[in-house]
């Protein structure tokens, strides 16, 4: 049997214990890559040369693995060609980069596509993000969206994934976290913040993937939403706004780019960015009401 005619779901399953076996490396190179390199990332953000590093590490052990074809990644400007077919991986190596100045958290974004990018978060066969915390830990889960059990696992030094607890969000939410400036947000998004901030605490931390750990673990809503000056928000479709959406949503939450599941959103470029809103279900309903 060739690689690409290998069932998608395992391919996604060894593409995660693939990024949590690089997650150590990663982390271990952090400390001496702090500084920015000169130029832009595709979507005109600074590069760190930790973002470089992670990005080749993660580029060469995924593409070695059986049945991926495409490896995709926020700091490459195309995608790249890994034997073609098969299922395609939509990496953001260091999500929350910019946190390494101040040594705060940051993680690793997988998403793995059964098929060609860009893709439909429909044709997602797995998700999962590493968080590089006071302890290395991995959400993951693999199947079609809604299929999916969302499950925490320790991340070991040798790169092992320990089962931790499956990952289901409380029902009785207590945080929230909206990235943008204020002044930025539109009046919609900031009469909807008036109404979650008399219910719900501050958490924001500025990487999304620690951000969305917390709403995991407590219960509540993370956004980076439509601004005035960036209608379409920050965030990317392929490597951030989807696989989140699958692991939000496999916990039971929901998603949504202002109007339906981000999973429904049309994907049109690789780098195309979109609104996100993910949390419990009754926040996201609230939000959606507020924004239509
Ligand atoms: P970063 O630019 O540090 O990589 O992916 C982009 C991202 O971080 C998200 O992880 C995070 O949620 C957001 O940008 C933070 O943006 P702000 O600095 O505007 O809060």
């Amino acid at each position: 049997m060739s690689g690409q005619d290998r069932d998608p779901v395992a391919v996604a399953e060894a593409a995660l214990e693939t990024v949590a076996a690089v997650a150590p490396d990663v982390r271990d190179g952090l400390p001496g890559r702090r500084r920015y390199l000169e130029g832009e990332n595709p979507s005109g953000e600074e590069v760190l040369a930790a973002d470089v590093y992670a990005d080749d590490l993660l580029e060469e052990a995924l593409s070695d693995v059986d049945g991926v074809g495409t490896y995709a990644s926020e700091e490459r400007e195309s995608a790249v060609d890994a034997g073609g077919g098969g299922v395609s991986v939509a990496v953001d190596p260091l999500d929350g980069s910019s946190n390494l100045k101040s040594n705060n958290p940051m993680g690793t974004v997988v998403a793995a596509y059964d098929g060609d990018l860009p893709a439909s978060g429909r044709d997602l066969v797995g998700a999962g993000f590493v968080l590089y915390g006071p302890v290395t830990t991995m959400v993951a889960g693999v199947g079609a969206p809604g299929d999916a059990t969302i499950r925490e696992y320790l991340v070991t030094d040798d790169g092992e994934r320990e089962p931790l607890d499956r990952v289901d969000l409380p029902d009785d939410p207590t945080v929230y976290g909206f990235g943008g400036r204020v002044p930025d947000w539109p009046d919609d998004f900031a009469a909807y913040v008036d109404e979650v901030e008399e219910e719900l605490k501050l958490r924001y931390g500025g990487a999304m993937i620690a951000d969305v750990s917390q709403v995991l673990s407590y219960g509540g809503v993370f956004a980076y939403p439509a601004l005035e000056s960036a209608p379409d928000g920050k965030l990317r479709l392929q490597f951030e706004g989807n696989p989140v959406a699958y692991l939000v949503e496999g916990a039971g939450g929901r998603s949504s780019d202002g109007d339906r599941s981000l999973l429904d959103v049309p994907a049109t470029g690789i780098h195309q960015r979109v609104p996100v809103h993910v949390g419990n279900a009754e926040l996201i309903e609230r939000l959606e009401s507020a924004l239509s």
